[in-house]
């Protein structure tokens, strides 16, 4: 027989498929729970990408009956995968030595929201649904970090304000909840699980923009401030911090549950052992157990959040781009590298722990080890490249505001930089030290080219005596720097960097800052 191609290129026809049906052939060990029809739908969740499915689905599995219903945003693949199996999924949880499959039951229903947003409204309107919660990724708020407000110009928001079926994220949130006001539905909680500061009280402040922007050019529809009052009395947005490392799928961990499994998942996820939730203890109705799963509710989240983002996600992005600039293709490889290794320490230690006040369960120290242990896991092909995408929206939280206190303490953060400038070096020729590709995969990459063109850069080779146009080129980008491009000490520190990035390559100019320190 000939086999059909799925979506991971994997044959599609060998073989039966996981199922509540098929549940049974499933070794007792790795089933569900609890039985995945006894499970409600009182969840909506916008994003089910593998970051869902390895984290806030993993702690709603464990800790009750409730279930919920995903929304896939930009593409209906997921819902594709997730739909025949009856929505359910392998997560297998790997590190070098152990690798345990268990099949997720807990996402009952999934959407596509870009072919029926009525249907995401709909069923954010559900009575029975009191958390509404969101993974679509820093760029998918559409929003400018530096004031924290929507972009209205934005062409897809500005489409959904002309009165399209909403395709945006907030769009559909805001639908949602007008469809709520509009029904007297109870209390709902928004729990965005995305890596941005203060991420609960950002999207209250982006659906709010939202809904005054609607009613500003819809005046026939209800009194202006309605829905705005209605968000203010009955809606929570609880902060969060999340952190689990969970790469894209590929197409040998499809073959490897398949193996331990005995049937096929094409929605399975691969994941760390290592797994952090802290929510704000701030809901408007009710919510999953999900402290029975370990999830950390406390009062407040932000340094927990402002560790996690920089002591973690700044050095994921420091190690992607020299690591990438390197020829690393994946974290764990360019983290075996000592040099690379010595330089993520020492940024950790050095730029970014002074810039934090541990939470009083947390030690700095043991968490930049245990950071370095994580990214280390050779089990998890976690790309360089997946990283270093949208570098734009991503390294202003990471580092940026890192480098910014340093500077105002009167200490010279010359590894952090380093990391920009490395940003800045796969920018200028989306190449690799050896010449290989690094391309560019970012919201704002016409900007950066266009930039560059405008400076004159010669985006085919680099060299050292281009680096202070390529850096003053880019340190123009307001959403990417803000006021940091005022300051005079990171302008020269980034394009001494920058240059000795151009001239000796990435593992050369970590070794000489590690020489240095
Ligand atoms: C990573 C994060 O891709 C990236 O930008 O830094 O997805 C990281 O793996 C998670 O935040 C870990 O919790």
């Amino acid at each position: 027989m000939t086999g059909t191609t799925g979506p991971f290129g994997i044959n599609d026809d060998g073989g039966p498929r996981l199922s509540l049906a098929g549940l049974t052939r499933v070794p007792a060990a790795y089933r569900p729970a609890i039985d995945p029809r006894q499970r409600r739908v009182r969840i909506v969740h916008l994003g089910i990408g593998a970051f869902h499915r390895a984290h806030q689905a993993y702690y709603t599995e464990e800790s009750g009956d409730w279930g919920s219903c995903g929304v896939t945003q930009r593409s209906p693949r997921v819902a594709q995968q997730l739909a025949p199996q009856d929505c359910l999924y392998t997560l297998l949880v790997r590190d070098s030595e152990d690798a345990s499959p268990r099949v997720i039951g807990a996402v009952r229903e999934v959407l596509y929201g870009g072919g029926d947003p009525a249907a995401v409204a709909a069923r954010i309107a559900d009575p029975e649904v009191s958390i509404v919660s969101l993974t679509v990724s820093e760029k998918g708020y559409r929003y400018d970090p530096a004031t924290r407000r929507l972009r209205l110009t934005d062409q897809e928001i500005a489409a959904d304000l002309a009165g399209r079926p909403p395709r945006t994220v907030i769009g559909q949130l805001t639908a949602g909840l007008a469809a709520r006001a509009a029904t007297g539905a109870a209390p709902v909680t928004v729990v965005c699980c995305d890596n941005l500061p203060a991420n609960g009280p950002t999207v209250r402040g982006l659906v709010l923009d939202y809904a005054h922007a609607w009613a500003a050019r819809h005046p026939g529809g209800a009194r202006p401030g309605a829905l705005p009052d209605w968000i203010g009395a009955q809606v929570a947005f609880p902060a969060t911090m999340v952190d689990r490392i969970a790469p894209a799928t590929t197409d040998a961990d499809l073959a490897d549950v398949a193996a331990l499994l005995g049937m096929r998942d094409l929605a399975a996820v691969v994941t760390e052992p290592f797994t952090q939730w802290v929510i704000e203890d701030s809901f408007a109705g009710p919510r999953p157990a999900w402290e029975r799963a370990g999830a950390q509710l406390v009062p407040d989240v932000e340094p927990y959040e402002k560790v996690k983002l920089r002591m973690l996600n700044g050095t994921h992005s420091a190690v992607a781009y020299l690591g990438g600039l390197a020829g690393y293709e994946f974290i764990a490889g360019a983290v075996a590298d000592d040099v690379l290794a010595g330089y993520a320490q020492l940024l950790m230690t050095a730029d970014i722990a002074p810039t934090l006040t541990a939470p009083p369960d947390m030690d700095l120290g043991e968490y930049a080890a245990q950071v370095l242990r994580r990214f280390g896991n050779t089990a998890l092909r976690y790309r360089c490249a997946q990283v270093a995408m949208d570098g734009s929206q991503k390294l202003p939280y990471r580092l940026r505001d890192t480098i910014a206190d340093r500077l105002a303490a009167g200490a010279t953060p010359v590894r952090a930089t380093l990391a920009f400038a490395a940003w800045m070096r796969h920018v200028w020729t989306q190449r690799a030290d050896d010449g290989r590709p690094f391309p560019v995969d970012d919201p704002m990459a016409d900007v950066f080219r266009a930039r560059l063109a405008e400076a004159g850069v010669d985006g085919e080779s680099v060299s050292a005596g281009q680096a202070g146009r390529v850096a003053g080129a880019l340190l123009g980008i307001s959403a990417v720097f803000g006021e940091l491009a005022e300051s005079a000490v990171f302008r020269e520190l980034v394009t001494e960097q920058l240059s000795r990035l151009a001239r000796d390559g990435a593992r050369r100019t970590a070794a000489a800052l590690l020489a240095e320190a």
